[in-house]
C-alpha cells in the first residue's frame, strides 16, 4: 500500500487507497497527540453531499438576477462548466459596470481548507483585486473583539496572539494558571493551516505532572484536562469581568498589587484604581460585589487573589470570552489583573490569550512565514467588520460606528463566497436568510452542499485538499508538507484556482495573464516554494530545492527557541523597547477609546451589565462553543461527528436537575427555542455543567424546515444566537451565548434534509 502525507487544520496525516477503493487514514508518525477529527476524514471525503456538477437555482436560471426569497428553498439545475462560467462572468461584468466594484461583496470569510496555494480566500481576493476590487471584510469571527481592542492596549495584537509565552516556559515556570474560559483540550488539535506535532495537546496533558496548579474558571468542568486536577470555579457565564475586578480589588485592598510595576510599565492605574474603589459610581468592586454577580463565593475570590499574589501566576483568557456581549471587558480586565500582579514579562507569569483556544498559542514551533499566494491590492476601500454581513445586506446606505470611524454600508448586488460558510458562522440564521434574499446574485464555490451552497444562485463544485497538489503548513508548524494529490476530483469538481482562471479568461483585459502569471499549478507551487526558500537560504538555512522537497514529501523546518515569554523585552527595557501605544506602556486606561464616547465600551476595563440575560421564558444560558467532533461545519458528515449525534440530532448537554425539571431523559430529542428561532437537539445529561447552563456546539449543518416555521431539525445553535455586536468599538461576533428554553420534543421526528443534496435536475454525463 502506498501512503502519502497531507495536512489539514486538524494536523498532518497520511492517506492511502485500500484494495476496495476506500480511503485509509492514519496519523503522521511524528505526531505525539493525533486529533480525533481524523476519524471523520474517510467517510466525509466522498460523501453523498459532495457537489458533483455546477448547479444554478432554477429561479435565477429562468428569471435572471434579482432579489429573491426563494434562496435556500428552490431546486437546482445542473449546467455544464462553460455555461456556469459564462453566467458568473457575465454577472460580475454587469454588476461592476452598472454599480461599480463596491457592489461585489468578496469578504468571503471562512477557514476553507489547509494548503498555501489553494487557499480559497486568497485565490478569490487575488482574482477580485485584478478585476477592479470588492467590498472586503475585516477581522475574524474568532477574534473580532481582541483584534480591535489589543492594539489600543498593547500596540500589537500579534504579540499576544502569536508570540505569547510558550508551553515549555509555562510548564517550567508557572505555578498557578488562572484560566478564564478554561483550557479545553478539544480545541488545541486545531491550528490554521495545520500542525504536524500536536505540541499544545501534549502540553495540556502534562500540566499536572509539571506541578502547575490550575484554577478553572468556566461554566463547564471539562474545559480543563482531567489530569490537571484543576480547581473548578463554576462561574455564571458572561460575568468573568466582574470576577476579575473582584480579584483586582482584593489585591488592592490587601496591598498585594505591584505598585512599582504599575508605575513603570503601565499607564492609567490611578484612574483604574478609582474605578475599583468606587470613587466614580459609589460601588467598590470588592469580592462581595463580584460574588453577587458571578456566583463565585467571596471567600473563594479572596483566597484566589491571595494565592495569585503569592506565587508565579499566569492569567489566561480564552478567545470565547471576547465572543460575547461586551467582549472587550474580560480581555482588558484580565490584562489589568495580570499587570497588578506585576509578573508580566517574567517567565511563567503575566498574561495570555487563547491557551486552550487554538493549537498555535503557546506552541514553541518555528515562527516562520510560510510560502503564500500574493493577493495584490484592493482598489476598493470599502469594508465591513466581518460579523456585520447581514446588516450590510439589509441596510445599504445606513451609517454605523466602528473603532472611532463612521462607516456606511455599501449597496451590495453580488455576493461571492469561496471557502467559508456564513450559514455556519453567522448568528440569527433566520435573519441571515432574509439578508441573503437581498442581493441580485449569490455565487458559492463549495465541495459540499452546505447551507451556504443551498442558499446560493450559482454553486461551483470544488476539489478538496486530497484532490489536488499543494504545499501545507501552519503557524508554528514543525514541518512543511508536500501535499500530493491522493484522489481524483469528485464528479466535475475543479480547483478554486482553475475556476477563477476560467472567469478571468472570459472577462478579458489581461485578467487571465495577471491572475495566473502564465503558470500551471505545479509551476506556482515551485515558484512560491523557491521564493520562500531563497529567503531562508539568505538567512543561512540549508533548505532543499523544490524537486527534492516534493520527492521527500516533507521538510522539517528550522526550529526556534523553546522558551518564550510575552513582553520580556519590554520588561527588560521599557524605554528602549516601548509598546506601540500612545503612552508606550500597557494601557489600563485608553484616552483614545474614552474619546470615542461609546456607551458599551468605556475607556477602562469595567463591569457592564448585559442587555441580554435569562428571562422567565428563556431561563437557560446556552453556550454555543466549538465542537469537539469536527472543525466548525467541516467534517460534520464524518464518522466521529456522526457517532456523537442523538437520533441524528446534535447533542445538547443539560444538567440532570434542569433535565428532571423538564421531564427530559438522556437520549431524548428536545426542542431548544427562544424568540429568534428554534432547533431540535439530542439531550445528553451531564453534571459537568453548572446548573442553568446548557451547551450545544456549533457546526451541525443548518437544516431549516419551512413547513415547521424554519425549525432547524438538526441542531445548529445559530438559529438561537442574536446578530448583535460585542460593542460599537469592535463590532465583533457575540455568538458564544444565547438564552433559551428546552422542552421534550413530542411526536414524530421531522426528517433530516442536510444529509443529502437538495433537489437537483441532473444532467446526463
Ligand atoms: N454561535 C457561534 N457561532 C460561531 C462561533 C461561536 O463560538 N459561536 N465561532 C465562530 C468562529 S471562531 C469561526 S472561525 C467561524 C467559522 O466559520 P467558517 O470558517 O465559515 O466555517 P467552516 O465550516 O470551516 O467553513 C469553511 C467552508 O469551506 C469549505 N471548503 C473547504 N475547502 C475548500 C476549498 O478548497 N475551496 C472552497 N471554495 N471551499 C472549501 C468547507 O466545505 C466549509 O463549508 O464560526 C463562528 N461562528
Ligand atoms: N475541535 C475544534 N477545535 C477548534 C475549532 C473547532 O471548530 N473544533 N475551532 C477553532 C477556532 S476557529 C477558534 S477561533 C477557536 C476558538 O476558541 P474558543 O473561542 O476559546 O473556544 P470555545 O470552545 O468556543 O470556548 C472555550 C470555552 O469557553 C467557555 N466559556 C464560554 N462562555 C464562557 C463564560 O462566559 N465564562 C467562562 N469563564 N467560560 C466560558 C466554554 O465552556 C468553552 O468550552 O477554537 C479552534 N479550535
Ligand atoms: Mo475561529
Amino acid at each position: 500500500m502506498k501512503w502519502s502525507t497531507t495536512t489539514s487544520h486538524w494536523g498532518a496525516y497520511q492517506v492511502a487507497t485500500g484494495t476496495d477503493g476506500a480511503l485509509l487514514v492514519r496519523p503522521h508518525p511524528e505526531d505525539p497527540a493525533p486529533s480525533p477529527l481524523l476519524g471523520n476524514v474517510a467517510a466525509a471525503a466522498r460523501h453523498r453531499t459532495r457537489v458533483a456538477a455546477p448547479a444554478v437555482r432554477r429561479g435565477w436560471l429562468e428569471n435572471g438576477p434579482g432579489p429573491s426569497d426563494r434562496r435556500g428553498r428552490e431546486e437546482f439545475v445542473e449546467v455544464g462548466w462553460d455555461q456556469a462560467l459564462d453566467l458568473v462572468a457575465g454577472e460580475l461584468d454587469r454588476v461592476r459596470r452598472e454599480h461599480g466594484n463596491e457592489a461585489v461583496y468578496g469578504g468571503s470569510y471562512g477557514w476553507s481548507s489547509a494548503g498555501r496555494f489553494h487557499h480559497a480566500q486568497s485565490q478569490l481576493h487575488r482574482f477580485l483585486n485584478i478585476i477592479g476590487g470588492y467590498t472586503s471584510s475585516r477581522n475574524s469571527y474568532s477574534l473580532g473583539t481582541s483584534l480591535v481592542l489589543l492594539p489600543h492596549l498593547v500596540g500589537d495584537a500579534g504579540a499576544v496572539l502569536r508570540r505569547g509565552s510558550s508551553w515549555p516556559s509555562i510548564l517550567a515556570n508557572t505555578r498557578l494558571l488562572v484560566a478564564f474560559g478554561g483550557l479545553p483540550a478539544k480545541n488545541v488539535a486545531v491550528t490554521p493551516g495545520g500542525v504536524t506535532r500536536h505540541a499544545s495537546s501534549a502540553a495540556l496533558e502534562s500540566l499536572g505532572a509539571a506541578g502547575v496548579e490550575v484554577a478553572l474558571v468556566s461554566p463547564l468542568r471539562d474545559d480543563a484536562p482531567t489530569s490537571a486536577a484543576a480547581r473548578w470555579y463554576p462561574i455564571r457565564p458572561g460575568t468573568d469581568a466582574a470576577l476579575m475586578l473582584g480579584l483586582a480589588h482584593t489585591l488592592l485592598a490587601e496591598g498585594l498589587h505591584d505598585r512599582a510595576f504599575l508605575d513603570r510599565y503601565c499607564s492609567g492605574f490611578e484612574d483604574f484604581e478609582k474605578y475599583l474603589r468606587g470613587a466614580s459610581d459609589g460601588t467598590p468592586k470588592d469580592a462581595r460585589w463580584a460574588a453577587a454577580i458571578c456566583d463565585v463565593p467571596a471567600h473563594a475570590i479572596v483566597g484566589l487573589a491571595r494565592r495569585m499574589a503569592a506565587t508565579r501566576t499566569l492569567v489566561t483568557v480564552t478567545w470565547s470570552l471576547q465572543r460575547i456581549e461586551h467582549g472587550e471587558q474580560p480581555v482588558w480586565a484580565g490584562l489589568a489583573l495580570a499587570a497588578m500582579l506585576g509578573q508580566i514579562g517574567l517567565p511563567g507569569g503575566g498574561f495570555g490569550h487563547g491557551y486552550g483556544s487554538i493549537g498555535d498559542v503557546g506552541d514553541h514551533g518555528p515562527d516562520l512565514r510560510l510560502p503564500h499566494l500574493p493577493q495584490g491590492e484592493n482598489p476598493v476601500a470599502t469594508f465591513i467588520p466581518v460579523a456585520r454581513v447581514a446588516d450590510m445586506l439589509l441596510r445599504p446606505g445606513e451609517t454605523y460606528d466602528y473603532d472611532g470611524l463612521r462607516l456606511t454600508y455599501p449597496d451590495v448586488r453580488l455576493v461571492y463566497w469561496a471557502g467559508g460558510n456564513p450559514f455556519h458562522h453567522h448568528q440569527d440564521l433566520g435573519r441571515l436568510r432574509r439578508a441573503f434574499g437581498r442581493p441580485a446574485t449569490v455565487v458559492v464555490h463549495e465541495p459540499y452542499w452546505t447551507a451556504a451552497a443551498r442558499h446560493a444562485d450559482i454553486v461551483l463544485p470544488v476539489t478538496t485538499t486530497l484532490e489536488r497538489d499543494d504545499i501545507g503548513g501552519g503557524r508554528r508548524d514543525t514541518h512543511l508538507i508536500a501535499m500530493r494529490r491522493a484522489a481524483a476530483p469528485f464528479g466535475l469538481a475543479r480547483d478554486d484556482h482553475a475556476i477563477l482562471a476560467g472567469l478571468a479568461r472570459r472577462l478579458g483585459g489581461g485578467a487571465a495573464e495577471a491572475f495566473t502569471e502564465g503558470r500551471t499549478v505545479r509551476q506556482w507551487l515551485e515558484h512560491l516554494y523557491e521564493t520562500w526558500r531563497e529567503d531562508l537560504v539568505a538567512r543561512g538555512h540549508d533548505v532543499p530545492g523544490f524537486a527534492a522537497f516534493w520527492e521527500a514529501g516533507e521538510y522539517v523546518l528550522p526550529s526556534g527557541p523553546e522558551h518564550r515569554t510575552l513582553f520580556a523585552d519590554f520588561r527588560a527595557d521599557p524605554e528602549g523597547r516601548p509598546l506601540d501605544t500612545s503612552s508606550g506602556r500597557i494601557q489600563l486606561i485608553s484616552e483614545v477609546i474614552a474619546a470615542f464616547g461609546y456607551a458599551d465600551c468605556p475607556g477602562h476595563p469595567a463591569w457592564l451589565p448585559p442587555r441580554r440575560r435569562p428571562t422567565g421564558r428563556h431561563p437557560l444560558h446556552l453556550i454555543a462553543n466549538q465542537p469537539a467532533t469536527r472543525l466548525h461545519g467541516q467534517l460534520d458528515p464524518g464518522a466521529t461527528s456522526r457517532d456523537s449525534k442523538v437520533s441524528g440530532r446534535e447533542p445538547i448537554r443539560i444538567h440532570p436537575a434542569d433535565a428532571r425539571a423538564r421531564g427530559i431523559a438522556d437520549g431524548d430529542v428536545v426542542r431548544v427555542f427562544n424568540d429568534l428561532g428554534a432547533c431540535l437537539a439530542g439531550a445528553r445529561l451531564s453534571d459537568a455543567l453548572r446548573p442553568g447552563v446548557v451547551q450545544l456546539a456549533t457546526g451541525a449543518w443548518y437544516d431549516p424546515a419551512d413547513d415547521l416555521g424554519g425549525l432547524c431539525v438538526h441542531g445548529n445553535p445559530n438559529v438561537l444566537t442574536a446578530d448583535a455586536p460585542t460593542s460599537v468599538l469592535s463590532q465583533g461576533c457575540s455568538g458564544q451565548h444565547a438564552f433559551v428554553q428546552v422542552e421534550r420534543h413530542i411526536g414524530p421526528l421531522p426528517p433530516l434534509r442536510h444529509t443529502a443534496p437538495p433537489p437537483i435536475v441532473r444532467r446526463p454525463r
